[in-house]
């Protein structure tokens, strides 16, 4: 089990400070608007988090793997949206520059990213390659110094204030899978541009947009990693975002948890506390052990990555096990709330729009099972 030093107990701290102090204020307004709060990431950049987990050389905070997903708990806590678009950042978008870029992609386009002067964006999903990411239609075609880049991608987070983005395109269709290739692409390159913005159930204030690529030329070194090999980059790259995915579940779930025992302290009904009833101290009970045992999974996932070690059932079954637990651990805060919890002063019924999407963003739960089956298969005498 993970045992924190004093750097992440300060990193908790000093996080739980700014969240209370910047974001919690207006987590309300930015979701009723479905406003990003560009503002949050201002300051996030200030206290040099946009690149925490990355070494100082390429502008990061050199925090390790532990502190950037406790940052994410603290973040989700009171501000999913905010979590989920810091996430996309530092996971999805630069996080691949980290692990497959060159020197040059490094100094050009992570420095930036993680000193905080611009947001990045992942691009891999499509209108009909969701599960099925292998299924991309996006095209890369390869001329002279150029790669020519025609498709679009769906439901991209951060895409209207990104001005990096992370993408796939099929460089050579025969191969399937094996023909999948990432690349860099920069806001302004023309043939590029961010279509609408959806209208969403929860994580209103994180922005996802369509993307289009109408002949996009982009330089030809702008592909990221080896040719042919994005599925298996982007698969390695959502491992570690599954974690982070299960973190955000933990840091909802314990908020929902924290509001309703205060809740159930004060509100009275039949002359008594609802708390003393014990009907609902059974639900409480419910959920505290639900998030200890999401909590188990999630740490656990951490520590085998942290050493270095295959970690990719424990991340699906954390990301699993922790949205379905954050789904019915604020279904139940809503409950406890009665019509409080189903307005939105009381910011649960929030809880439970924004947890929703972590049961479907980085592979759905069903993606999870079949990852966790197939990693059992391989080792059934283990088990
Ligand atoms: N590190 C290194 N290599 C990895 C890896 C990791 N963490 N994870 C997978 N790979 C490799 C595999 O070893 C395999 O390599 P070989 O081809 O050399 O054997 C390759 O990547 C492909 O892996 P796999 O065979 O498991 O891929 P599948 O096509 O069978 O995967 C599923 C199928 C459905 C599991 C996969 O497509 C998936 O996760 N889909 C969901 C996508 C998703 O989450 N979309 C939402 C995006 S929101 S940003």
């Amino acid at each position: 089990m993970i045992k924190f030093n004093e750097e992440h107990l300060l990193v908790r701290q000093t996080i739980r400070e700014f969240v209370e102090k910047e974001v919690a204020p207006i987590a309300i307004e930015v979701d009723e608007n479905e406003r990003f709060p560009l503002e949050n990431f201002k300051k996030m950049a200030g206290l040099n988090l946009l690149g925490a987990p990355f070494p100082e050389v390429y502008g990061g905070a050199g925090l390790d793997y532990i502190s950037y997903n406790i940052i994410l708990e603290e973040l989700a806590r009171r501000c999913a949206s905010t979590a989920l678009s810091y996430s996309a950042h530092v996971s999805l978008a630069s996080s691949p520059i980290y692990e497959f870029g060159t020197e040059e992609q490094k100094l050009k386009y992570l420095v930036p990213l993680a000193k905080g002067e611009v947001l990045g964006s992942f691009g891999l999903s499509e209108a009909n390659a969701g599960s099925d990411a292998s299924g991309t239609q996006t095209t890369a075609a390869a001329d002279g110094q150029f790669w020519i880049i025609n498709g679009s991608k769906n439901w991209i987070t951060n895409a209207e204030y990104a001005g990096i983005f992370i993408i796939t395109a099929v460089t050579e269709r025969s191969r399937g899978a094996k023909g999948i290739s990432s690349f860099i692409v920069e806001r302004n390159t023309p043939g590029f541009s961010v279509g609408k913005k959806e209208k969403k159930l929860g994580m209103r204030a994180s922005p996802t947009s369509v993307l289009h690529f109408d002949n996009c030329r982009i330089p030809k070194e702008n592909l990221l990693g080896k040719l042919n090999e994005g599925y298996k980059q982007f698969l390695q790259t959502l491992d570690s975002g599954r974690v982070g995915i299960a973190m955000q579940a933990i840091g909802i779930a314990r908020e929902a948890l924290k509001r309703s025992m205060h809740y159930a302290q004060i509100r009275e009904q039949f002359n008594q506390k609802i708390g003393e009833f014990q009907g609902l101290q059974f639900m409480l009970a419910d959920m505290a052990v639900k998030i200890r045992a999401a909590e188990a999974l999630v740490w656990r996932a951490i520590e085998l990555r942290v050493e270095n070690k295959k970690y990719k059932m424990e991340a699906a079954a954390a990301k699993l096990y922790a949205s379905e637990m954050a789904m019915e651990v604020t279904k139940d805060a809503i409950q406890i709330h009665g019509g409080n919890g189903y307005i939105r002063e009381y910011e649960v019924e929030r809880f439970w729009r924004d947890a929703k999407l972590l049961e479907i963003g980085e592979g759905t739960s069903q993606i999870q099972r079949v990852v966790i089956y197939r990693e059992l298969l391989k080792d059934i005498e283990k088990l």
